[in-house]
């Protein structure tokens, strides 16, 4: 039987770079181009079979519409999020500068032991990449990030992007449950 899990994540990154065109391409298998989300929050579920690690994965994957600069909002986004992606747009070098915010502002709310993925993106515009695929692996590889290159539009590593984060979280869940029980052991 695989062992089961439940995850909330959180979309980090700038506005327009695909967090909401990722998560429906992941969540509903589509594209939709014209969709618009007015609330400040939103999520959605997703099962996720990782045959690999014997594991079902329920992810509840929460989005930002816009840029709320409100705490209240900002506090219940992150509440309980065991893991993150950080989006940024290929095609725009200032959101990928961006995401070492989106990254400290994380921490600070989850600390720095959250497992996160770096996603580059809308690699299906290549004619007007700004940001190498070489800087984007730097970027992770100094914070010890995995690092996946993704299009929204085509499918591109979509759901890798989502199934790497799931197995980093599936890891520290057993650390954390392997924790608990010396802890038990040792009290
Ligand atoms: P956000 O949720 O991060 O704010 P959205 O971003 O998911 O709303 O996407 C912003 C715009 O980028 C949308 O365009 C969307 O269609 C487009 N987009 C998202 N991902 C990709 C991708 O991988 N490739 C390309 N070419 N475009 C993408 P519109 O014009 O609908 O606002
Ligand atoms: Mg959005």
């Amino acid at each position: 039987m695989p062992a089961e899990y439940r995850f909330k994540i959180a979309m980090l990154g700038d506005g327009a770079v695909g967090k909401t065109a990722l998560t429906i391409r992941f969540t509903e298998g589509g594209f939709e181009s014209d969709y618009k989300r007015t609330i400040g929050a939103d999520f959605a579920i997703k099962e996720l079979e990782l045959k690999d690690m014997n594991a079902n994965v329920k992810l509840q994957i929460w989005d930002l519409a816009g840029q709320p600069r409100f705490e209240s909002v900002r506090q219940g986004f992150y509440r309980g999020a065991r893991g993150g992606l950080l989006v940024y747009d290929v095609t725009r070098r200032r959101t990928f500068l961006n995401i070492d915010t989106w990254k400290d502002e994380c921490f600070t709310s989850l600390g720095s032991n959250i497992p996160l993925v770096v996603v580059a993106n809308k690699v299906d515009l290549e004619d007007s990449r700004a940001v190498s695929q070489e800087e984007g692996e730097q970027y992770a590889r100094k914070h010890k990030f995995l690092y996946v290159e993704s299009s929204a539009l085509t499918g591109e590593n979509v759901e890798e992007a989502y199934a790497n984060l799931s197995r980093h979280m599936v890891n520290e869940a057993k650390i954390r449950a392997n924790n608990t029980s010396e802890d038990k052991r040792a009290g």
